[in-house]
């Protein structure tokens, strides 16, 4: 399957939450209000909060972080009255490898986050909103706390926003380059001044999360997707993707695609749709094998490249839609090689809270290493299975079962590979000498 001739017709590019990415300047406040940015709010600030929460619930809105949950619903669970404030907390910790919307929307459009921000803080009657930056994306805390100042400056935030009576302040926070920090409790410690390590659930962020008060915490794209929400209408944004699934996404493509980057269209488009659109695999080498959401996703091989991505569609064909970070490798690459080098991401971040997860992958990094320097054996592979199925479904996070996720599905459509390294019928991909203090 090349993508040169048999393609077939591109996908239907909607650009929704990347219209304005190719203006001049698309960064300013200057060319966002002229892209009417910012009227969103100014209708937003008349309504009822409440009915806020019902117009995004009625959109079907779903989060755009990984798991998928009802946006409205989730505002929904803040308690009603009660002493403490409510905050909202912007999770644009980005990591997941293969993953990249979350930067180059902050990048090219930050104003459609802030205005977002504003929107949601006004629906669940927040004083105070924190959006939490991946700490190696120096350029996007830059960029976003450049035109916080510029939303400040043109009174959308501080005291008697537009005349509303609502007040909100916005802080820029930069991590410091942990993956464990994207997850929602261990953003919320670190954001606090500790060491980000996750907590337990329940109770969820919704009843006890900053300051163990009621928050929200939202992907950067759930939230830049409530003002056109807002200006289009709920019935409008449900025509565009599936019922179950409504919107457009913004689909990452990366890897062995002649045009890798980010292809904005509706939930449910196919890979071979996004792939005609991107020209194509390069140099027409055949696909064999992608993710469809992250590293943390299962694999999935051409067969599935007439999935619906959409939470659903991908779930019931046996994986998880993710961040639809699709990672496309041609065929030259060598499975074992590409879960060694996943499991290594994963041993590094795990936070060490728990033993499944903390020794689990340190052990499987020392099996891979075997492995793929020619130097496993065939109960090897029956280890790594059985300690993979000991971290999944048995660590404290979610970071724990993505540890395991690319043993179990790469031996779901690969085990070949893994036993023809061990038995010496394929030649090692990776010569032990190279390893030496790695
Ligand atoms: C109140 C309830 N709130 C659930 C909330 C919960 C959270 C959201 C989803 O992991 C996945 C993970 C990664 N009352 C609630 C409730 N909530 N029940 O709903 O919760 P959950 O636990 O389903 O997922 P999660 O912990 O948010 C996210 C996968 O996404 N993933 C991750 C990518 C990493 C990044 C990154 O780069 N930063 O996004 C990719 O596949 O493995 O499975 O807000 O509080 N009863
Ligand atoms: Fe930390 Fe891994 Fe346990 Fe999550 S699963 S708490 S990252 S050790």
């Amino acid at each position: 399957m090349t993508f040169a001739a048999d393609a077939g017709p591109g996908a239907s590019l909607t650009p929704v939450l990347t219209r304005r990415w190719a203006s001049p300047r698309s960064w300013s406040i200057e060319t966002y209000r002229q892209l009417d940015g910012y009227q969103a709010l100014r209708s937003a600030l008349t309504v009822d909060p409440d009915r806020l929460i019902e117009l995004v619930k009625n959109s079907g809105l779903r989060g755009r972080g990984g798991a998928g949950f009802p946006t409205g619903l989730k505002w929904s669970f803040l308690p009603k009255g009660g002493s403490k404030p409510h905050y909202l907390v912007i999770n644009a910790d980005e990591g997941e490898p293969g993953t990249c919307k979350d930067i180059p929307l902050m990048m090219a459009d930050p104003h459609s986050l802030i205005e977002g921000c504003i929107i949601t803080s006004y629906a669940i009657r927040a004083p105070f909103c924190a959006i939490y930056i991946r700490g190696e994306a120096v350029h996007a805390i830059r960029r976003v706390a450049a035109a916080v100042r510029e939303a400040k400056a043109a009174g959308f935030l501080g005291r008697d926003i537009l005349g509303s009576g609502y007040d909100l302040e916005i802080v820029v926070h930069g991590g410091a380059g942990a993956y464990i920090c994207g997850e929602e409790t261990a953003l919320l410690d670190s954001l606090e001044g500790r060491r980000g390590q996750p907590r337990l659930k329940p109770p969820f962020p919704a009843v006890e999360g900053l300051y163990a008060s009621p928050t929200v915490v939202n992907n950067v794209e759930t939230i830049a997707s409530v003002p056109i929400i807002v200006m289009g209408g709920s019935d409008w944004y449900r025509s565009l993707g599936t019922e179950k699934s409504p919107g457009p996404k913004i689909y990452s493509l990366s890897g062995h695609v002649t045009r890798p980057g980010q292809y904005e269209a509706p939930m449910g488009t196919t890979l071979r749709q996004l792939l005609a659109s991107a020209g194509g695999m390069r140099d027409g080498i055949p696909l064999k094998f992608f993710t469809p959401g992250g590293s943390s996703t299962p694999i999935f091989t051409p067969e599935h490249l007439d999935v619906p991505l959409s939470f659903d569609d991908v779930a019931a064909a046996g994986s998880m839609l993710g961040t639809t970070a699709l990672m496309c490798f041609n065929e030259t690459v060598s499975v074992p090689w590409a879960v060694w080098k996943w499991l290594e991401f994963y041993k590094h971040e795990s936070c060490g809270k728990c033993t499944p997860c903390r020794e689990g992958t340190g052990w499987l990094v020392q099996i891979l290493r075997r492995v793929v320097t020619g130097h496993g054996t065939l109960e090897d592979l029956d280890t790594m299975v059985d300690a993979a199925g000991n971290i999944a479904g048995r660590s404290f996070c979610a970071l724990g079962d993505a540890a395991a996720t690319p043993i179990l599905s790469s031996f779901k459509y690969f085990r070949s590979e893994f036993e023809d390294l061990v038995t010496g019928r394929t030649p090692p991909v990776v010569d032990h000498r190279q390893l030496a203090g790695a």
